[in-house]
């Protein structure tokens, strides 16, 4: 029987089948996605992966891999999937000591944060952030190819990766996480795992690049704008006056109106952008004055002052929940088009609407609230049809997950599906590996 074969790879206390103790494993950050596992494994080494993997394959269950569960498209839960092991990578969480060319291997379950104080304990800096930084783990970010706060300057997280460790299917496991960083000897398999979501294969260990510690010295702008056309205009004056950007975030009104923080400035405005630079508060004042026409600023220098205007952003995706169950949306379109895209949103919608995201990458993410179960769907495919028409991305960097899967061919063609169907069936052959999860 399954049970007692994964339970003689990882233990018997690391095999849980009583419904409590699943529970947390069966259901999204969100409350939105939920289903259950037949049980929850949570090996601790690379070759117990493999191992639960051939497992699985042998007794015909699905698999469905996990890292920090903070994923916002369903792909991390068994939601609508019967009889699933839920395959934690979480105690997968060692980190090697930083290597003298600035990378570092991680387990798949370390945490963003964890990887982000080891680099910081070596004098460098990882190019990974986002408020679910305690939670959310490298691998699952290696997977969906996540975002985040500083994609401005060091790319997303396909940028960090220098190769990887993983299980396949049928119980291999492929290591590309030693050697020289400077490789051309065939295919990149690492590669291949970003924006795979666990369907290719389990990653088990990353190899990340790390990256030059930003300057202390940097400043933090809240600006207050008439529209999002003005804020796509302050973001290009800023960096034509040569603008050091550590980040460009956007917030909407509404977004804005849920967080639970005071006023940041005196009048209410319909966005706000908010911006990082390496230098002083000064030299931000003296680059946003101009490019000003209508607008007001909050500006600060402090870090603890720094934190308290990052708050008015990271707060938002909490806040939201506080208010519902929303349908998450996480788009890109060409920042030429964000503006009257993020106006057509609401409309487009038909439902309350809440619009925040990464300003620089024209990344908003299209929270819907209220909106009746029967509603949803329809809701969805008008807000996507309506960015795919603008030559724009169904997902940024969130994933395609469960919650997207039947609109992938709205922005990839038909010969690219073949050729991801292609490489899942290699992989996969029986597919035991995330079912229903980006390709149906
Ligand atoms: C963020 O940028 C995250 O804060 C979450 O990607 C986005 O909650 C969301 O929709
Ligand atoms: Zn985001």
């Amino acid at each position: 029987m399954l049970e007692s074969a994964l339970c003689s790879v990882v233990g018997a206390e690391h095999v849980l089948t009583d419904p409590d103790l699943k529970a947390s494993a069966e259901v999204d950050w969100t409350g939105r996605w939920r289903g259950t596992a037949r049980a929850v494994v949570r090996p601790g080494a690379p070759g117990e992966v493999a191992a639960v993997l051939a497992a699985c394959a042998a007794a015909g269950v699905p698999v469905v891999p996990q890292g920090g569960n903070t994923g916002l498209v369903g792909g991390g839960v068994p939601a609508g999937v019967d009889g699933a092991v839920v395959l934690s990578t979480r105690r997968l969480s060692g980190l090697a000591p930083v290597a003298a060319d600035g990378t570092v291997v991680a387990g798949a379950g370390a945490t963003i944060a964890a990887v982000q104080a080891h680099a910081a304990a070596a004098g460098w800096q990882f190019g990974m952030d986002w408020a679910a930084r305690d939670s959310a783990t490298v691998g699952g970010a290696i997977a969906t190819n996540a975002g985040g706060l500083r994609v401005l300057r060091w790319g997303p997280a396909r940028a960090q990766l220098i190769g990887a460790e993983l299980a396949l299917a049928g119980g291999e496991l492929l290591s590309r996480v030693d050697g020289p960083v400077k490789d051309s000897t065939g295919f990149d398999l690492s590669g291949l795992l970003c924006g795979s979501e666990g369907t290719l294969g389990v990653l088990t260990r990353v190899r990340l690049r790390l990256v030059p510690p930003l300057p202390a010295g940097r400043a933090v702008a809240l600006v207050g704008v008439p529209g999002v056309a003005a804020a796509v205009a302050l973001l290009g004056a800023v960096r034509r006056a040569g603008a050091d950007l550590a980040a460009a975030e956007l917030i909407g009104d509404a977004a804005l109106g849920l967080l639970d923080l005071p006023a940041p400035l005196p009048d209410r405005w319909p966005a706000y952008v908010l911006l990082e630079v390496v230098g002083g508060a000064d030299e931000l004042a003296g680059m946003l004055a101009p490019a000003l026409d209508e607008g007001d600023a909050v500006l600060a220098a402090e870090p603890g002052d720094r934190a308290r205007l990052w708050r008015y952003r990271e707060d938002v995706t909490e806040s939201i929940s506080r208010s519902g169950v929303p349908v998450k949306l996480d788009v890109s379109v060409p920042l030429d088009r964000l503006a009257d895209i993020w106006a057509a949103l609401p409309g487009t919608a038909g439902t309350r609407t809440v619009l925040f995201g990464h300003l620089a990458e024209g990344n908003v993410h299209v929270n819907l609230l209220d909106l009746a179960p029967a509603e949803e769907s329809g809701a969805v495919d008008r807000v996507l049809r309506l960015v795919a028409g603008t030559g724009g991305s169904i997902s940024a960097e969130h994933g395609i997950g469960r919650a997207k899967a039947p609109w992938l061919p709205l922005t990839r063609s038909a010969a690219e599906l073949a050729a991801m169907r292609a490489i899942k069936n290699a992989l996969d052959p029986t597919g035991i590996l995330n079912p229903g999860v980006l390709l149906t």
